[in-house]
């Protein structure tokens, strides 16, 4: 089989992952549910953007030191992931959070205090659950990774403004297939990592995305996350994550130049809208 070109893959990602869709509570069966009605009226992408300019910041530890704050805030749109802080790391990260895309590990665990820490109450929330391959929606309510409904429903409760959405299994599925199509061997049936899932959401609300330390610059470190002194280099490299060959792909979709990336850590991906397929 041939490889695709960069304009190929994109098209894939743009044609066969549809609308990043997110439950809505209409959508069945949790529609029969009475909490459903916490649930957003509309998916994500019809509330959200469109968005001139993107930043989706990595947790990597290479962006410690990296002084890319100011360039990551002047984006129109900020995406960060789990518990990253910005708070005294601002020279290097900024400070802007317009998304929050957070793992049910994340909402359950009782270390992140989900329910009562200030890093989740500002910006829009969206979670996701590694719920089984092509498993029925019922049957993921019924057996989710971690209790992310009722996580989800309790945090309504205490912020019942704060605009909260949910990533529809097939979302990360899809976005697993595109990975699996350009292999040449069988990758491991785990979901991406929350950074290509971001990556892929910011794809679909913005005219261009810049995704910061995705693909490690030359500050590249076995330091886990720029906010705890935690070394792993399988944080960078991947193991429950097919994490290696997401940055592969990233790597063929970039349209910025190596050097970017070598210095800035810095990839730059159009937006869907902005491709001719
Ligand atoms: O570590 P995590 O991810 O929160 O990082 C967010 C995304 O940044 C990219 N990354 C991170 C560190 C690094 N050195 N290089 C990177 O490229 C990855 O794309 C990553 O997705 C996740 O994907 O949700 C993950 O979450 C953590 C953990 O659950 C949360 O941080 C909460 O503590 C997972 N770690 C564990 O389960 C121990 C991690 O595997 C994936």
């Amino acid at each position: 089989r041939p490889k695709l070109t960069s304009l190929q893959l994109l098209c894939q990602f743009k044609d066969r992952v549809d609308k990043v869709s997110t439950l809505t509570s209409d959508l069945q069966p949790f529609s029969a549910l009475p909490w459903a009605v916490q649930l957003p009226p509309d998916p994500l992408t019809s509330d959200l953007g469109p968005f001139g300019s993107c930043a989706v910041v990595s947790s990597a530890g290479s962006l410690r030191y990296s002084g890319l704050g100011k360039e990551i805030d002047s984006h129109d749109a900020v995406l960060r992931f789990n518990a990253a802080p910005t708070a005294g790391y601002e020279k290097d990260v900024g400070s802007k959070t317009t998304i929050r895309l957070i793992n049910s590990q994340v909402m359950a665990s009782d270390d992140h205090r989900f329910l009562s820490s200030s890093l989740y109450s500002s910006g829009v929330l969206v979670a996701w659950d590694p719920a089984p391959y092509s498993a029925d929606l019922m049957q993921w309510y019924n057996r989710t990774d971690y209790p992310i409904f009722t996580q989800y429903q309790r945090y309504r409760r205490l912020h019942p403004l704060q605009p909260f959405y949910i990533l529809h299994p097939h979302f990360q599925w899809q976005v697993w297939q595109r990975i699996q199509d350009n292999m040449a061997e069988p990758i491991q049936k785990n979901p991406p990592s929350s950074g290509l899932l971001g990556t892929i959401l910011m794809m679909s609300l913005c005219e261009v995305v810049h995704v910061y330390e995705f693909l490690p610059s030359r500050r590249k470190t076995e330091l886990c996350h720029y906010y705890q002194r935690f070394y792993d280099a399988a944080c960078t490299l991947g193991a429950y994550h097919p994490l290696l060959y997401e940055k592969n792909l990233v790597k063929r979709m970039n349209q910025g130049s190596d050097r970017d990336i070598y210095t800035h850590g810095r990839v730059t991906l159009p937006g869907f809208t902005q491709l001719n397929c």
